[in-house]
């Protein structure tokens, strides 16, 4: 993206930039699949990488009762929350390890770019860890605003988190802008009223307003596009 040309040429407004995390900013999904497959491996059976794809933006509870539908089994309400914790710290033993190397590209420019600009930025993201992840990757400091799993009732495709995020940036629901990359976040995004933008492939996203395969992909023009939309 080479943000130092064209200056002043749309007439820019102020807009509500959310992220979600996962897959937008860092790929965090591959620590979710390896602790996931491995409770399933204790519970008795396979989950594959494919599977894992349907987990993308879903909750943790939503996300391990997807897993025990896979693999046809039921839990107490006891077993239930201990899996859960369970897998949330071998989770968390992953995250332990990331550092700034794990962000994806171009994310910083962007976050730059619209804190240059006076954007008003926020994360708009499912998981209760997404503080942590944020701090390893020392990227809390670009933020206006964090909503995230921890903040909300419903899960995505409920926009409960983006309408959250819009409120504390002070920015109605349609000046705001969703960077997502799960088919449930898009899904999230529309309900609210936001405009969506998908990061990932075309064919799964097709639901969003725009879709990139990266932030490589997102030229200058296209922000300020956005940024001067009335
Ligand atoms: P945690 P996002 C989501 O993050 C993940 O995509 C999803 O796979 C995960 O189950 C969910 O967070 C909850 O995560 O167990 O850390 O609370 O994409 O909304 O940023
Ligand atoms: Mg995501």
């Amino acid at each position: 993206m080479q943000f130092h040309i064209r200056e002043k040429k749309y007439n820019m407004q102020k807009k509500g930039f959310i992220f979600d995390l996962d897959g937008v900013i860092v790929d965090t999904a591959k620590y979710h699949y390896l602790a996931w497959k491995n409770l399933a491996t204790e519970l008795g059976f396979n989950f594959t990488e494919e599977q894992n794809e349907q987990l993308k933006g879903v909750s943790r509870i939503k996300s391990l009762e997807k897993i025990l539908e896979i693999g046809n089994i039921s839990l107490s309400d006891d077993e239930f929350t201990k899996q859960m914790a369970k897998k949330n710290i071998e989770y968390l033993n992953y995250i332990e390890t990331m550092n700034e190397d794990e962000i994806l590209p171009d994310v910083p420019k962007i976050l730059n770019y619209l804190i240059g600009k006076q954007q008003p930025i926020s994360l708009g993201s499912a998981s209760k860890n997404a503080r942590t992840i944020l701090e390893k990757v020392n990227l809390l400091n670009k933020f206006d605003a964090i909503v995230d799993g921890n903040d909300v009732t419903k899960g995505k495709p409920n926009p409960e988190v983006f309408l959250k995020a819009s409120k504390l940036l002070k920015v109605k629901p349609e000046n705001c802008i969703v960077f997502e990359d799960a088919v449930a976040g898009v899904q999230a995004a529309n309900a609210a009223n936001m405009i969506s933008i998908g990061i990932g492939e075309q064919d799964v996203l097709h639901e969003a307003d725009y879709v990139f395969n990266d932030f490589t992909e997102i030229s200058v023009e296209f922000m300020e596009e956005l940024m001067s939309r009335k």
